[in-house]
């Protein structure tokens, strides 16, 4: 896919002066590094995942209001605009696309290795939500409606099972049998939701470790990236998402299980990062609960990606066939990891 000419100069980019490659692994946008005189992260919004792509705008406009006010010397890295002052432009085919500024000697990584990067790594994530506190939650929109609302997620998979053709059926069956089993997290998220224990926050919401930008050299986490579900979540659901993706040796993507852990030391490495600065902020009853924000968010995934399978590969971005179901299948798996270790605790 080519960048459409009118993306570059809406930002008065000079395309025959930068080499532009695609990156990036992510499974919803388009992602491009423009390298020229500077260089540039230029990105094509999926405007079916984010049906409304102004809101993504108008919480990154709030967020980067409060935090140059309160917090003026954290990085946050707002789009830049283009020559006529807008957050984002829309292409031909009604795609927005967005500009960034590359961070050079950066680097992003698809798995943990040290305990180091896993500590540094949640308390970043961590010092967005704290540098949040006392920003006014109201103005913050939903990007995608009942993003990790796993009631919402629960009924979608119930609806694939009914819809899904036999043949997907069939392939899916022992992951189906899995996902059911594992209903009883469904049953205690909305126990716990009702009783709003929970403290709603702006959130990251998507604190997968490729969306934290490390400093090559020292190795040291310099900013979150990937803002585009920066909106009102639960803790849970970072911390979650950070237990689903840094205490497994390699990612979603494998298909070989038996190199699929839970690493105890990243595991407590990853949560004293993030109460390094999360304890200022959450409620005591709600600190309780950081176990079970990371299965339900392991869980929310792996059956999401079962979900696609079973609508035929819809919404992730996939290469071969079957690539929703490996990524279910290995979610899974490390799911039931967790559970027997958590349980043993
Ligand atoms: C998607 O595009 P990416 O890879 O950053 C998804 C996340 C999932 C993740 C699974 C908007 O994020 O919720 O955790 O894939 N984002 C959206 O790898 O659906
Ligand atoms: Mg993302």
């Amino acid at each position: 896919m080519a960048v459409p000419e009118k993306v570059f100069e809406a930002y008065g980019i000079k395309r025959d002066d930068c080499k532009v490659q695609r990156i990036g692994a992510g499974h919803i946008h388009q992602t491009f590094r423009v390298a020229g005189k500077k260089s540039f992260i230029l990105q094509r919004v999926n405007k079916h995942v984010f049906k409304n792509p102004e809101i993504i705008a108008s919480n990154l406009r709030e967020a980067s209001n409060f935090l140059h006010e309160h917090h003026p010397e954290f990085l946050f890295l707002a789009t830049i605009r283009t020559k006529e002052g807008k957050e984002m432009i829309y292409d031909d085919d009604g795609f927005p696309w967005r500009l960034f500024p590359y961070i050079e000697n950066t680097i992003t990584v698809d798995e943990v290795t040290s305990s180091d990067e896993a500590f540094s790594a949640a308390r970043e994530f961590a010092r967005l939500t704290r540098n949040l506190e006392g920003a006014d939650i109201n103005k913050f929109k939903a990007t995608i409606d009942r993003f990790h609302d796993l009631t919402w997620r629960w009924e979608q998979f119930q609806d694939a099972l009914k819809a899904a053709k036999p043949e997907r059926m069939k392939e899916a069956a022992g992951i189906i049998t899995a996902c059911k089993n594992f209903s009883w997290l469904v049953t205690k998220y909305d126990e716990l939701t009702s009783r709003r224990i929970l403290v709603p926050r702006i959130m990251h919401n998507d604190t997968k470790i490729n969306n934290i930008l490390f400093d090559a050299a020292s190795g040291k986490a310099l900013c979150a990236i990937d803002l585009d579900t920066l909106m009102p979540g639960y803790f849970i659901y970072d911390v979650g998402d950070m237990i689903r993706t840094f205490v497994s040796p390699v990612n979603e993507e494998e298909k070989d299980l038996f190199k699929i852990f839970f690493r105890e030391p990243i595991y407590n490495a990853l949560v004293d990062g993030y109460m390094s600065e999360m304890r200022a902020v959450l409620k005591e009853e709600e600190m309780e609960h950081i176990t079970f924000g990371g299965m339900m968010m392991t869980y929310i995934m792996a059956m999401r990606m079962l979900t696609d399978f079973l609508n035929g590969d819809v919404y992730y971005h996939t290469t071969y066939h079957g690539q929703n179901l490996v990524r279910s299948t290995n979610q899974f798996y490390l799911l039931a990891l967790m559970e027997k270790y958590f349980s043993e605790k």
